[in-house]
């Protein structure tokens, strides 16, 4: 992509050939370790703005749009879904991307984390439908919440442009706000966003790599530290609408105001496949685990983010939820006040995000808990507290938007967890 002031046509080698990528997380196989490459340059002032110097170098991505399959435990065939799947190299050959990611998803759409002042180009390919070839959809992206200049990067298909099938377009950020954030469909967006195009972004802060507090890793640039971690996990939470999938499957129209979910996942998976490990075998479609695995005394941070269409009230019963941020904004009032809370549910709408801290307790053999590969832990349950959204399908058991925490006992047979590579990392021996 390019904002030279000189016009002249682009190519898709000039769109798409950019330098190296950063990888997506939790994008399946070996790309689960992330690398920021970036360019070799590293200076890409595009829009006439300074970057502060040292900043971060520009990032280029990649995602397919298609169509795919996920499973749910309590539902015997495979649901059907829209998505988003990453492509690497990044200038793969349009040819070579439908080849091998026509008709495979990734749900929800892989997680991308960038740093703060780092320019990000995120390029999407429409690869068509699988299962429905008659459908000439088109596609965006739009980051929710992002301050962007110039509508023609907001991925509003009304007052912008959207991809059509067989084409791509890069989207431009000026990454400068730090927080969590989402990212979707916005074509069709009711229907694509149930469909699965959906996804957390968040920006790391420039203040990471600092030390404050006894933290190098913070959810914001809070100059005390009062938002650092040591370990973190992205959470996004849905409910599904099965019949509308299974319609769209057959060839029936919906009736939108019908809305009447009958799954809820966190991460695409429902309760217990939430808590299976990263790029598990039995679930291709789905590679993210929610699994938290932590020791104790560490603080930990949930990215929370709702982009399903009804309320989700969070509890973590037997942990105290401070929440530091809400909708990619750090809670601090005029002269610096401090606005964070405790608190015993969090509510987040749709559309909304809140960075939530806990400090995970001492490991107690006395408390509930098991024992798996990694070692004896405690449990907590990270759940919806309606109990509506508890359930697969209506089938018996508990289901639905349920995650666990465990606390490791620190002097296991594998000892503690080791520090995390990347967000919502998973270590053998977890696991439903
Ligand atoms: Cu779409």
């Amino acid at each position: 992509m390019t904002l030279e002031p000189t016009p002249r046509k682009l190519s898709r080698r000039d769109l798409l050939n950019r330098g190296a990528a950063l990888t997506f997380l939790a994008a399946g196989g070996a790309a689960l370790t992330e690398r920021l490459t970036g360019n070799a340059s590293g200076a890409h002032d595009v829009g006439g703005v300074p970057l502060p110097p040292g900043h971060p170098p520009a990032v280029y991505l990649r995602i397919a749009a298609t169509d795919g399959h996920i499973l749910l435990p309590g539902r015997d065939a495979p649901l059907y879904v829209f998505g988003f799947n990453p492509i690497e190299p990044v200038d793969m050959s349009m040819a070579q991307a439908i080849e091998e990611n026509k008709g495979l998803v990734k749900n929800p759409a892989p997680i991308i984390g960038v740093d703060q002042y780092a320019d990000l180009y995120l390029t999407v390919s429409n690869l068509g439908f699988q299962v429905r070839p008659d459908l000439d959809d088109s596609h965006t992206v739009h980051w929710h919440g992002f301050p962007n200049q110039n509508a023609i990067f907001d991925g509003v298909p009304e007052v912008s442009i959207a991809v059509p099938p067989g084409r791509s377009f890069p989207y431009f950020y000026r990454v400068r706000r730090e927080g969590t954030f989402m990212y979707h469909c916005h074509f069709e967006d009711t229907e694509h966003v149930q469909m699965g195009m959906d996804g957390i972004i968040y920006v790391r802060p420039a203040q990471n790599g600092t030390s404050l507090g006894g933290y190098t890793k913070f959810v914001y640039n809070d100059g005390d530290g009062s938002t650092g971690y040591d370990r973190e996990f992205a959470l996004l939470f849905n409910e599904l609408w099965s019949l509308a999938h299974d319609h769209l499957e057959s060839i029936q129209e919906n009736l939108w105001t019908d809305y009447k979910p009958d799954f809820w996942v966190i991460n695409g998976r429902a309760y217990p496949d939430t808590i299976k490990l990263n790029n598990d075998a039995s679930l291709p479609e789905q590679p993210t685990s929610s699994l938290m695995q932590v020791n104790p005394d560490e603080r930990v941070l949930m990215r929370l983010v709702n982009l399903g269409y009804e309320q989700d009230p969070l509890e973590l019963p037997g942990l105290d939820m401070k929440v530091v941020g809400e909708d990619a904004t750090l809670l601090r009032g005029p002269g610096g006040a401090d606005l964070s809370y405790t608190a015993r549910i969090v509510y987040i709408g749709p559309g909304e995000a809140r960075d939530v801290l806990f400090t995970a307790p001492s490991y107690d053999a006395s408390k509930p808990g098991d024992t798996d590969a990694w070692g004896p832990y405690n449990r907590y349950l990270l759940r919806n507290r309606n109990y509506q959204a508890l359930t697969n399908g209506g089938a018996a058991g508990l289901g639905g938007q349920v995650t666990e925490v465990r606390v490791y006992d620190p002097s296991g047979p594998n000892g503690p967890v080791p520090e995390q590579a990347m967000a919502n990392e998973t270590y053998p021996g977890g696991g439903a």
